[in-house]
């Protein structure tokens, strides 16, 4: 019985750069990869027909994505924008939708956004050590409003999975822009 527990083990974060060494996958979303889903088209279009930018990097610990186990990852959103709007994450409910997340920030400045199907938004600056608490039932998109990468690294349970698509069709509640030189986040 005992040998067919996982065995315990620990990876590297480093908090500087963001990565995490031995990742079960480094995922690498770039502009092409966010179709549809900034404000302003026209500008998208023509960003993307000269150049497709990295926009983030994910760095997941090796875990099984099943019930019990918690998941973590590190994530690096560059700095950037496309128009006024700065470079974010697809954004995403759980597939189970009452599972939560935790992300703490350890590296640049951003925002995190969450919305509910029943209309509510919350917004939480994030800067170095700030852990932001995602509840149950909550979406959850982050940004860089910064100059220098934006790195969090996040936990959530093993089976809450990812949930594109109301997002994708609807767009998100919440966006930011810059404004005379700093972020402004906007209900839309
Ligand atoms: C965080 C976590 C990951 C997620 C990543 C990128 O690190 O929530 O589960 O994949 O952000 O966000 P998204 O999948 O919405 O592009
Ligand atoms: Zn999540």
């Amino acid at each position: 019985m005992a040998n067919e527990l996982m065995k315990p083990f620990a990876v590297n974060i480093d908090f500087q750069r963001g990565t995490i060494s031995a990742p079960a996958r480094v995922l690498r979303r770039t502009l092409k990869d966010l179709e549809g889903l900034f404000y302003d088209e026209e500008e998208y279009r023509r960003i993307l027909a000269k150049e497709d930018p990295l926009l983030y990097e994910v760095y997941e610990v090796p875990v099984p994505n099943e019930e019990g186990h918690l998941l973590s990852c590190t994530t690096i959103i560059y700095p950037g924008k496309v128009g006024k709007e700065y470079y974010f994450t697809k954004g995403h409910f759980h597939e189970k939708e009452d599972r939560a997340e935790i992300y703490t920030c350890l590296q640049g400045e951003g925002y995190l956004l969450m919305h509910t199907r029943s209309g509510d938004v919350a917004s939480i600056h994030m800067t170095p050590g700030v852990s932001a608490y995602i509840p149950p039932y909550w979406s959850h998109r982050t940004l860089n409003c910064g100059s220098e990468p934006f790195i969090f690294y996040g936990v959530w349970p093993g089976d809450a999975g990812h949930d594109y698509g109301s997002i994708k069709e609807e767009g998100f509640p919440l966006r930011v822009f810059e404004e005379n030189g700093v972020p402004v986040v906007k209900k839309i």
